[in-house]
């Protein structure tokens, strides 16, 4: 992204931020791909759907083609489009920024944020690498003395059946838990998509370890309240080494690539396709996880199923209104697996801000319940579901690298080696 000073932004007298926690939350979002839509639509639409504490106001988006962010603020809401993300992160005209670029640019962007003064809401995975989530990490702990909070955008965790989940273990419903069993499966991988960010490690840092590992690591997590203590064994695969290389790769996650017309230029994919590991939990649990972009027939299926004493859960994405439920305190000609509908108000959180019953949610209102949040906690409030702030992220980004180190050195990595 470009670092002049080229930036054309509303011009307003205001100057000093102001620190009330009842006005208005005026945000930059960094990033305009898949993300930066997901995050505007969810800006755009949290005010309306939720009564928020503070009003919100949609400042700027940027980008590196300064008329083509201006043609993307105008498309979604934001009030105007600029280049410079530099002046944008310490401008007294800006509460939060939103940063939703490419993952090597989360720890530069965030902690200059930080510093500035400026409440940071950053994608996930935190950062590509663990050195860059340490450095987000301290700078996190160091703003959040002075009332400057950080937030990532872990976005299933408000999915009302995952939220609902997460209150039944910890109401005790499911008793001592035995297994976690998580898989996040995609097939957009394969070997005629081209090398776009994703495939190059200086971007990502990682494949679909990072990219879908960190989501399902995340949720574990938060779904049991535990910590991973040991990555036991773990492999990864990079089974297509060489991808198209492309001019412009479009806006699309896996780009566009020629379709097989003409000689193809290739590159390195420096990133794996799969990553799948084995974990213990403190309380005792076991867990495996699996992410991987070449599971055809899989588009979006991030899975998970939590295995108690008294109760299991099941939750599959693409059916992503429903949480399957087992009670095994019933008598056993009962038991059953039984389909619950997250979608009732009162009972399911979030559900309260949209629908009626049965008109189920999409993958959308995750990210603008995230905003709803996020505007609480700028308000002196609650969230309603636990939000991860970077300290917690950090955690998640520990247990990749214990994943990556597992497969490398083919051995078990205990969690208090990975600092
Ligand atoms: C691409 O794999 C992707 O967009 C991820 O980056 C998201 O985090 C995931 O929710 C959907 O798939």
């Amino acid at each position: 992204m470009a670092k002049k000073k080229t930036t054309r932004r509303r011009s307003t007298s205001a100057t000093a931020r102001s620190s009330k926690k009842t006005s208005e939350l005026r945000v930059a979002m960094l990033g305009t791909g898949f993300m930066g839509r997901a995050h505007s639509n969810a800006w755009r639409s949290a005010g309306t759907f939720f009564n928020l504490p503070r009003p919100l106001m949609m400042h700027s988006a940027c980008g590196s083609n300064l008329a083509e962010t201006e043609k993307f603020a105008r498309q979604w809401g934001w009030a105007s489009g600029s280049d410079d993300w530099k002046s944008l992160v310490c401008d007294p005209e800006v509460d939060l920024v939103d940063v939703c670029t490419p993952n090597h640019l989360h720890a530069e962007m965030s902690v200059a944020a930080l510093e500035a003064g400026t409440h940071v809401a950053c994608e996930k995975p935190m950062a590509g690498t663990l050195d860059d989530a340490r450095l987000m990490r301290d700078a996190a702990k160091k703003a959040a003395r002075k009332g400057v909070q950080s937030f990532v955008w872990f976005n299933y965790r408000r999915v009302p059946a995952i939220a609902y989940a997460h209150q039944l273990v910890k109401s005790g419903r499911l008793g001592r838990i035995f297994h976690v069993r998580a898989s996040y499966l995609q097939d957009w991988g394969h070997p005629d998509t081209p090398l776009v960010w994703r495939f190059q490690s200086k971007k990502a840092g990682s494949g679909a370890h990072g990219d879908l590992n960190a989501h399902i690591i995340d949720m574990a997590r938060f779904l049991t309240g535990d910590e991973v203590s040991e990555v036991v064994g773990s492999v990864q695969e990079t089974f297509v080494k060489q991808r198209e290389l492309v001019e412009q790769a479009g806006s699309a996650i896996k780009g566009t690539g020629s379709g097989g017309r003409g000689r193809k230029r290739t590159g390195k994919s420096t990133v794996d396709d799969a990553l799948l590991f084995l974990a213990r939990f403190k309380g005792g649990a076991i867990g495996s996880f699996e992410a991987t972009r070449v599971a055809t027939g899989n588009l979006n299926r991030n899975t998970i199923e939590i295995n108690g004493e008294l109760g299991s859960f099941k939750f599959d994405f693409e059916r992503m209104n429903e949480l399957q439920w087992w009670d095994h305190t019933l008598e056993p000609g009962l038991r059953g697996w039984s389909r619950i509908m997250c979608t009732e108000a009162g009972e399911h959180p979030y559900v309260h801000a949209y629908w009626p019953a049965a008109h189920g949610l999409g993958y959308e209102h995750a990210f603008v319940s995230q905003v709803a949040d996020i505007d609480r906690m700028l308000a002196g409030g609650k969230p309603e579901v636990p939000m991860p702030d970077f300290v917690d992220a950090f955690e998640t980004q520990r247990v990749l690298e214990a994943a990556v180190i597992s497969a490398r050195d083919r051995t078990p990595v205990p969690m208090s080696q990975v600092k």
